[in-house]
């Protein structure tokens, strides 16, 4: 069994940007900027947002953190992604998700200029992805295809089984995964809550993606010897004895699971830190696609 390290891969992989910074700014060009909206004191988002920036600063890369109240409208909303559009010190934003409930997300995502838009949700881009153009590719999906890349795990003609059909995760990578290419071409069921047979399904997949958030929904007894695991679920469970009161787990029983898998990634440690490295790397891009 081959433990998929995403933290040491995302470390690899900012280190390679910094590298790029460097090569930037040597010319006297200034260095990518990235910023973040964040509504409400939601704590998962105020986390990860606080670790986009702080992962801005090792790279070298400018960031801004736009902090508005929880009651923000959702015109005042889209002014601020108006200036921000307009904004030439500024590479590409992420509008940091869920927003509050009384504020549209579509219709968020769909003021974001797409060449800003290095979360890569905006409609047109996602589009172009579909579409094999030049785009911003969602983060998780790109540091999952990432990690196949680097690990050089062979998907030609295997059998993917994604659980889940979210936007940013499961139905995107389900497209990447279909896509001519070195690190695609395979055969992908996407699987959801009306799903029949679940279990008939697993059993047969050669690699498995699971962003459903539910803690240890993916057990032994549903993977075949050999399989390859992606746990893109992250939960919070709430625990006193824990320093921060609780701890994340993902979607796989990774003890028993590891068992049979012949690459598998842990929760914490795998997909989430690539996330992060990705949307740097989707920052650089409209650094140079944009120059
Ligand atoms: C790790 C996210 C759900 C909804 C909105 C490292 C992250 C997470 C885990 C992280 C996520 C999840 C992010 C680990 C960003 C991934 O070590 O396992 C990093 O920061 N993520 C987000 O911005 O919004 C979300 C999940």
């Amino acid at each position: 069994m081959v433990l998929i390290d995403g933290k040491a891969t995302a470390n690899q992989i900012k280190n390679e940007i910094a590298e790029e910074v460097k090569a930037i700014t040597s010319k006297g060009e200034r260095a990518p900027h990235l910023a973040a909206v964040l509504v409400g004191n939601d704590g998962a988002s105020l986390t990860y947002v606080g670790s986009k920036v702080r992962s801005c600063e090792k790279v070298g890369f400018d960031s801004s953190l736009i902090r508005l109240p929880e009651e923000t409208t959702e015109q005042e909303l889209l002014a601020k992604i108006e200036e921000l559009n307009q904004d030439e010190t500024l590479d590409g934003y992420i509008v940091q998700l869920p927003l509050p409930k009384h504020i549209d997300e579509e219709k968020v995502l769909l003021a974001i200029d797409p060449k800003k838009d290095v979360d890569g949700f905006h409609p047109s881009n996602f589009g172009r992805m579909a579409l094999e153009l030049e785009t911003f590719i969602p983060a998780t999906p790109f540091g999952i295809m990432q990690l196949i890349e680097r690990y050089d795990i062979d998907t030609q003609g295997k059998h993917v089984v994604v659980i889940g059909r979210s936007h940013i995760v499961g139905r995107p990578i389900s497209i990447l995964m279909s896509q001519k290419g070195a690190y695609g071409n395979a055969t992908v069921t996407v699987a959801h809550s009306r799903t029949k047979d679940l279990k008939a399904l697993t059993q047969q997949a050669d690699i498995i993606v699971s962003a459903l958030g539910i803690p240890g929904f993916v057990t032994a007894d549903m993977v075949k010897e050999g399989v390859v695991i992606i746990d893109v679920g992250i939960t919070r469970v709430e625990d006193a004895s824990k320093e921060k009161g609780y701890y994340i787990t993902g979607d796989v029983d990774f003890d028993s699971v590891a068992q049979k898998a012949s690459y598998i990634t842990p929760v914490p440690g795998g997909v989430g830190p690539m996330t992060i490295a990705m949307l740097l790397k989707n920052t650089l891009l409209a650094r140079k696609w944009n120059a």
